[in-house]
């Protein structure tokens, strides 16, 4: 059996009390399956939630000031809320249900399954990472998240070898949803996809937290991805459903407007989209001009995987 050892970082000092021992190899053992999960599992040895995670030191400084957090929760890119106004969006999501959450994981994998979310996030070790997050449309943040490698989730499904890109899939509830009837004629539900190689990039997350807390509604809430090398509208919100396919699969922005959103979406300075020039974003919520960095300044974890092509 593989168990997996948590790096040195994931041990707080606190947990290296005798009494947290107990709590330890308790979620030891949930995390390989051997007990059931109960509520007194989550996170810290006094039974609290398991926010905030503990800071993954590699990624505590973005190398900019971490937005403020009602900005970062105040303008958020959420069409099914409002496909219009960012700064509408929080206002729009309070009949939206995240619990109780599944997550369907289907396709060419061994383990095909149903994932209820409170217990993936049990099983998972979760981490808080800072990132900076560029949106295509030229404006960034830097923000904490809270969540888990997405390749963790990936080896517990087993893909098959034919398993060549991942497809996600947000929930559709257009009664929820108000942006979804405004604009009836997007192809809902929004639908994006990775190549396999970077779904299994340690730099993807998974991400159920942000600022330390369980995500706001308008942030993708109850769990989307985290792509921080790629524009924004690669990291799909409220996911329901992880599709392991053959084929490139279709994406939502690409579907709609080819010539101004590819597959790919690697942040690229050099590479203006149609309508503005990508080599500078605006910093919300002061909106000032700071350079854009290839792959959005993460090229040392990503830029192997596009080696001697452009994207
Ligand atoms: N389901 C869904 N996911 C989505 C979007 C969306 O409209 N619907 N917008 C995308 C875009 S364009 C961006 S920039 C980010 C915004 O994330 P944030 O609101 O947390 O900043 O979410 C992405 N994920
Ligand atoms: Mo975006």
């Amino acid at each position: 059996m593989l168990i997996r050892v948590p790096a040195g970082w994931q041990i707080p000092e606190r947990e290296a009390a005798p009494e947290s021992a107990y709590w330890n190899r308790r979620r030891l053992l949930a995390a390989v399956g051997l007990l059931p999960a109960s509520p007194l599992l989550r996170g810290a040895p006094d039974g609290k939630a398991p926010y905030p995670a503990q800071r993954n030191p590699e990624f505590a400084d973005a190398g900019r000031a971490i937005t403020e957090e009602w900005a970062a929760t105040g303008y958020n890119n959420f069409y099914e809320f409002d496909p219009q106004d960012k700064q509408a969006v929080k206002d729009k999501v309070a009949a939206f249900q995240i619990r109780p959450w599944t997550i369907e994981v289907t396709g060419l994998v061994a383990k095909p399954q149903t994932l209820d979310l409170d217990q993936l996030e049990k099983s998972m070790p979760l981490e808080e990472r800072v990132y900076r997050f560029r949106c295509v449309e030229a404006w960034s943040m830097v923000v904490p998240w809270t969540g888990f490698p997405l390749h963790e989730l990936i080896r517990r499904v087993e893909p098959k070898p034919e398993a060549k890109f991942v497809r996600f899939v947000t929930v559709h509830r257009p009664s929820q949803m108000p942006g979804i009837r405004q604009a009836n004629w997007y192809p809902w539900p929004y639908f994006e996809g990775l190549r396999m190689d970077e779904a299994m990039n340690p730099l993807c997350l998974v991400a159920t937290g942000l600022y330390g807390k369980p995500l706001p509604k308008q942030n993708g809430a109850p769990v989307r991805i985290v792509a921080p090398w790629k524009y924004g509208y690669k990291s799909i919100k409220s996911i329901v459903k992880i599709e392991f396919v053959a084929k490139q699969p279709a994406t939502f922005w690409n579907q709609l407007q080819p010539a101004e959103y590819g597959f790919y979406s690697n942040v690229n300075p050099k590479k203006p989209h149609p309508r503005w020039s990508q080599a500078t974003e605006k910093v919300i919520p002061r909106m000032e001009r700071v350079a854009t960095l290839p792959y959005n300044g993460y090229e040392k974890w990503v830029a192997a995987m596009y080696a001697g092509k452009e994207d």
